[in-house]
């Protein structure tokens, strides 16, 4: 094994142009003859759009173009599609109302895009905007799900009546009558969970540019897919062949889930370039971020679970309404169904479960993926019914887990998903040791001294990652396969150009990738460079969210890198004059088994360019392009123990103790796990005291700024404590299962589980999310009025 090969701490290599201030971003990039765009929004949630006077716009200094849906209309084109269609059980059809790229008669959202300015500069683009004068017919609307599903609620699409845009059910809806029938207890409860706003921190751009002598467009953008958003571009909104529309996200400063989807502003400046004859640039101000970014989570669910007396769980009835704002986001339609009602069974062997989600448009922003999309809503679910069961029996928080752990596998869960490898007792018992949780009311008793009401809480919980198998997501409603390309070339001095599908936006790859082919050849790291996010260089991918890009990216890549051995291990036999059989890699030199007669790998690189080195028969070169299509999903697992101190005279939250095992298979490299868990759990906790997205009964986005959305800072966090515990994944040549979500998915239930459990003398038996200090207050001081 190469010493910076698989399981080696490497220092990130892409760090140091990060750290230098040498990354390049899309708003860095400078395009000849560049112009600006800027987007003029609508300020209601709904509205029948009017007269649009443009003519001041257009007279303003510097202006080229004003632009409008009347104007995409003309051109017929400008219809963004989701990705995924949902084939409901009682085959009612998912309603799919077009997404004009800038709104057409109607606006639904405030944020949605009205008209496109474009001028010489960006203050000009902004000062022209204020001279647009847009009427409006304010139309009813509704902002949450509850105003969305009242009864006679008004419409935010006419064909989705009650404004379902899809209703979906999964599981044994008899199977779970009968077992909710014979059960001894039924614990159930209401539970919210909150919309996000990602926050990636450097906000979405694009350019668009036109070549009038070839008909070639160029779009840079801030994708975690490029690969994808082409195919949508190309296929559905813009109409463009793929040969002839090149798209490349360079250096992209974090998505989350949030640049998945394929957005209105990247088909408009290519549409503008075309226009108007030169590049087109946008970068979204933090404000328009807010009201044009995909929101992440907004479910209401009503979960209920059947115990027998001891605490065995015999049934599971959940019934969630999903928010999916005004449009239907790229994978919108994909995460309250195939990402979070899959995964209800968590770690346990409920046998029956019936699932039922609904789909709701509303007068808001698209809702999409936001890191664990459906899985840290499903993790809450069953984690809170957990902790509520053991406490209406009498049963210990640890112990009834324990009792309802899957204990074998390969495990076919009710919910359509089987986990292939896990070890819940394994990451239990780490956890419970690492965070002393034995200890606790030592601790807890020392905090009532400083008059301070100290909780733990716990949770367990496993994930489907690695999306995906192919046959199954297409089976499933997705437009595409998610399989992954790796191509890796071997320049005649050995160095090596890996090729990927997959896009880094923070995760690491060109440190993870370059160590898997290290450690396959023999190879120092730094000889191995990781291209990635243009589809010019890279033949196909579809790109990194779903904690996928290790599992499926990198199985490819050692797929192409074996083929790669394999060949030079024929060239290697040939220079050798010994039969291929006898050959070996060890240690970066093809060896002839028992002697000392070796050539190093960068010899046989050369021999491999140069007449006569190679056998004859063999193709010259040494480069090679695989695809892996994985056969199942990887499942992540892990124990999160949070321990909180409440000031009851405040509401304060404050997380004092964080100790995560989590169980991400075999590990690449040890610091970016961890540093990939201590972003997911920060977001986990983000979610679960602070990150709440609010809009008012009329629609207006009431965080809509960093003033009002609070992102969880330095000073709200502990020093967390990660530990692992591996399990290989079984299907994939690497064993390796995903970490980039799992932090966010384990996190929220168990820090609320631990609010909780600080509250649990005043009665208190559930706090919604974000656990405000305000909140927290309301809830004492009630429960206090109460007593
Ligand atoms: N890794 C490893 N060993 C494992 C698993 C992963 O060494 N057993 C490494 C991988 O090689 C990779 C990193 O950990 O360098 C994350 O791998 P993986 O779990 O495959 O996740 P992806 O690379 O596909 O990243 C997607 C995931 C998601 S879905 C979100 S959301 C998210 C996340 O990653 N967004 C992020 N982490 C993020 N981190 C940053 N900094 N910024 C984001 O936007």
């Amino acid at each position: 094994m190469a010493k910076d090969g698989i399981g080696a701490a490497v220092l990130r290599k892409e760090d140091r142009r990060f750290l230098t201030g040498a990354g390049t971003y899309t708003d860095d990039l400078t395009r000849p003859r560049q112009t600006f765009a800027h987007f003029v929004r609508s300020p209601h949630a709904h509205a029948r759009i009017g007269a649009i006077r443009a003519d001041a716009a257009r007279a303003a200094p510097g202006v080229l173009a004003v632009l409008t849906g009347a104007d995409l209309a003309a051109d017929r084109t400008g219809n963004i599609p989701t990705g995924w269609l949902i084939h409901s059980k009682d085959g009612s059809p998912m309603a799919e109302p077009p997404h004009p790229a800038l709104a057409q008669e109607r606006v639904r959202h405030v944020g949605d895009p009205v008209a496109m300015i474009v001028a010489e500069t960006k203050d000009q683009a902004r000062e022209a905007a204020a001279l647009l004068e847009v009427d409006y017919e304010e139309l009813p609307a509704v902002a949450t799900l509850a105003q969305a599903m009242a009864p006679g609620a008004p419409l935010v699409w006419e064909q989705a009546k009650g404004n379902v845009c899809f209703d979906f059910q999964l599981g044994d809806a008899a199977a779970t009558d009968a077992a909710f029938a014979k059960a001894f207890k039924v614990v159930s409860l209401d539970l919210v969970n909150n919309r996000l706003v990602p926050n990636a921190i450097e906000p979405r751009a694009a350019i668009g540019e036109y070549d009038r002598a070839t008909g070639d467009f160029t779009l840079w953008t801030t994708s975690q897919n490029p690969h994808l958003t082409r195919l949508l571009l190309g296929a559905f909104t813009f109409g463009v062949p793929e040969h002839k529309l090149r798209v490349v996200a360079p250096d992209v400063g974090g998505g989350f889930g949030s640049k998945i989807p394929h957005y209105a502003e990247e088909m408009l400046v290519l549409w503008a370039a075309r226009k108007i004859g030169r590049p087109v640039r946008w970068t979204a101000l933090r404000s328009e971020s807010f009201m044009s970014d995909a929101h992440g989570r907004d479910h209401l669910t009503h979960a209920e679970l059947a115990v027998d007396r001891d605490g065995t769980f015999l049934g599971l009835r959940v019934r969630t309404a999903a928010n999916m704002g005004a449009y239907l986001s790229t994978f919108a339609p994909a995460i309250p169904t195939y990402l979070h009602a899959t995964l209800l069974a968590g770690c346990y062997r409920t046998p029956a479960i019936h699932a039922e989600v609904k789909a709701i448009f509303t007068n808001t922003v698209p809702v999409d993926a936001y890191r664990g999309a459906g899985r840290p809503e499903a993790a809450f679910v069953v984690e809170r019914l957990a902790d509520l069961a053991a406490r209406e029996l009498g049963v210990d928080r640890v112990e009834i887990r324990r009792r309802n752990f899957i204990d074998r596998f390969p495990y076919q869960t009710p919910v359509a998903l089987q986990y292939d490898a896990g070890n819940y007792f394994a990451t239990l018992d780490t956890a419970l040791d690492r965070s002393r949780w034995q200890t606790f009311e030592e601790r807890r008793a020392e905090a009532r001294t400083r008059g301070k009401l100290r909780g733990i809480g716990i949770s367990t919980y496993v994930e489907a990652c690695g999306i995906a198998p192919s046959a199954l997501v297409g089976a499933l409603g997705a437009r595409a396969g998610l399989y992954e390309s790796a191509g890796v070339r071997v320049h005649p001095t050995g160095s090596v150009t890996v090729f990927t599908g997959t896009h880094s936006h923070g995760q690491g790859h060109e440190t993870t990738f370059a160590q898997i082919v290290a450690d396959q050849l023999g190879i120092p790291v730094d000889s191995v460079e990781v291209v990635h996010g243009d589809t010019s260089r890279i033949p196909f991918g579809m790109g990194t969210y779903g904690s996928r890009s290790l599992a499926v990216g990198g199985s490819a890549l050692v797929k192409a890198t074996e083929k790669i051995v394999a060949k030079a291990r024929k060239i290697a036999a040939h220079l050798l004059e010994a039969s291929e059989g006898d050959v070996e890699l060890r240690d970066g030199r093809f060896v002839v088994a028992g002697t000392d007669r070796a050539k190093t790998f960068g010899e046989v690189a050369l021999a491999a360019y140069v007449p006569h080195k190679y056998p004859a028969g063999l193709e010259p070169g040494l480069e090679e392009t695989a695809f892996y299509d994985p056969k199942n999903f990887t499942f992540p697992a892990g124990c999160h123990v949070c321990e909180v101190e409440i000031d009851p005279d405040t509401g304060q939250v404050q997380v004092v103790a964080f100790t995560v095992v989590d169980d991400v298979g075999n590990v690449v490299n040890p610091m970016i796990v961890d540093g990939q868990i201590h972003g997911g759990v920060t977001q986990g906790i983000g979610q679960a005291l602070l990150e709440g997205c609010l809009y008012d009964d009329a629609g207006q986005l009431l965080s809509g700024s960093l003033l009002a959305y609070t992102m969880p800072r330095a000073s709200d966090l502990p020093s967390y404590d990660v530990g692992t515990h591996v399990t290989a994944c079984t299907h994939n040549p690497l064993g390796a299962k995903g970490v980039g979500e799992v932090g966010a998915i384990g996190a929220p239930a168990a820090v609320i589980g631990a609010v909780v459990d600080a509250l649990a003398d005043l009665g208190v038996r559930h706090v919604d999310m974000p656990a405000t200090p305000e909140r927290v207050w309301r809830i004492i001081r009630d429960a206090q009025a109460k007593s």
